[in-house]
């Protein structure tokens, strides 16, 4: 890869001349760019190619990954919660006034302050997010032997979730978007950060090639038992906690604390938008966030058509993986 660095300028001059798509079910409210596989906006892929130009990683940092609509908000308020929580509890957490997003910065959307920080405090260790794909990710974290936790879902309940994010980001009336459309282009790879495909098939490969530094969390599965996967998480990522701490109910509090119930209900996740999101020129206000929540809400979209089409992709494209998936 190029490792010259490049100004801001000839990054958007240059992600001009990817290839384009925009989604016709949002009315080509939005144009996404294909770089080195993947789809995304603009303002992303500023970011992206930033970071994997400017961005070294520190053998202390800890990647939080996942295609977007996977868990990301919650794994972010979790390991937000574990790692501080000798500093705050559920009485003063910076989770009541901010949106988990800007508790944990993103690599992509925050490559700038990532690094200003980086300068004025080498030790600081705050886990990073990230929605890029692992063969896209700077060099130097590949190269690393830092620890990435990846987070995935039911894929079925990932292109939902992103159906109504995108609506709503774009405030496209519901009954203007065919949900059928949204389906087949998430089929054909084409979305934010998609194919999901890739996405999953990468971090997939990395967890089988180097699992002492790969975890992977599976969003039913953190549902479903989140004491133990809460446990694990923190074990991984170096902040284990004492058998004092389980005693006294400290994991138990943290889950109830990043609960969707908890959260969801915090006026700043009801009505605020995210530090710098209108620079970015992408607003996605914070409620978007926080929809329902819940395991299986496909069932309440799907035709059985499509159900059937893409279990038959995701035996295509991702049973080499031995993620359950369906
Ligand atoms: P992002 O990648 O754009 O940051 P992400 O957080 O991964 O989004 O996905 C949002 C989904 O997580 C939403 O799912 P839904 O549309 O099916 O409802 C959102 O409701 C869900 N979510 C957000 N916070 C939590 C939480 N604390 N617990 C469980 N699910 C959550």
């Amino acid at each position: 890869m190029e490792t010259k660095v490049m100004s801001a300028r000839d990054i958007e001059e240059m992600i001009k001349t990817f290839p384009q798509y925009t989604h016709s079910w949002v009315k080509g409210r939005e144009i996404m760019y294909n770089y080195q596989g993947i789809w995304c906006h603009p303002k992303f892929l500023e970011g992206i190619i930033s970071a994997q130009h400017t961005f070294k990683a520190q053998p202390s940092d800890v990647f939080l990954c996942s295609h977007p609509k996977s868990g990301t908000t919650w794994l972010k308020a979790i390991a937000f919660a574990i790692v501080t929580r000798q500093k705050f509890d559920e009485s003063n957490t910076p989770l009541l006034t901010n949106i988990p997003h800007n508790c944990i910065p993103s690599l992509e959307k925050n490559i700038e302050q990532i690094l200003e920080n980086r300068h004025i405090d080498n030790s600081c260790i705050t886990p990073i997010a990230t929605h890029i794909p692992y063969n896209l990710l700077p060099e130097s974290i590949r190269a690393s032997n830092c620890k990435i936790v990846y987070i995935y879902r039911d894929i079925k309940d990932v292109i939902v979730s992103y159906y109504h994010f995108m609506l709503g980001r774009l405030n496209v009336p519901i009954e203007d978007a065919p949900f059928e459309e949204a389906f087949d282009e998430f089929c054909q790879g084409i979305n934010v950060f998609g194919p999901i495909w890739d996405h999953l098939s990468g971090f997939a490969k990395a967890s089988l090639e180097r699992p002492e530094i790969t975890l992977l969390l599976k969003y039913e599965d953190m549902i479903k038992d989140p004491t133990s996967n809460v446990k694990r998480l923190a074990e991984f990522i170096g902040y284990p906690f004492t058998t004092q701490e389980e005693k006294e109910g400290v994991i138990e509090r943290i889950i109830k604390m990043c609960s969707f119930e908890n959260l969801s209900k915090l006026e700043v996740n009801r009505s605020g938008i995210q530090n710098g999101e209108r620079a970015r020129a992408i607003v996605s206000e914070n409620r978007l966030y926080f929809r329902k929540g819940k395991v299986g809400d496909w069932e309440n979209h799907f035709t059985d058509e499509m159900k059937e089409k893409i279990d038959k992709l995701i035996n295509e494209k991702l049973s080499h993986t031995g993620l359950a998936l369906k």
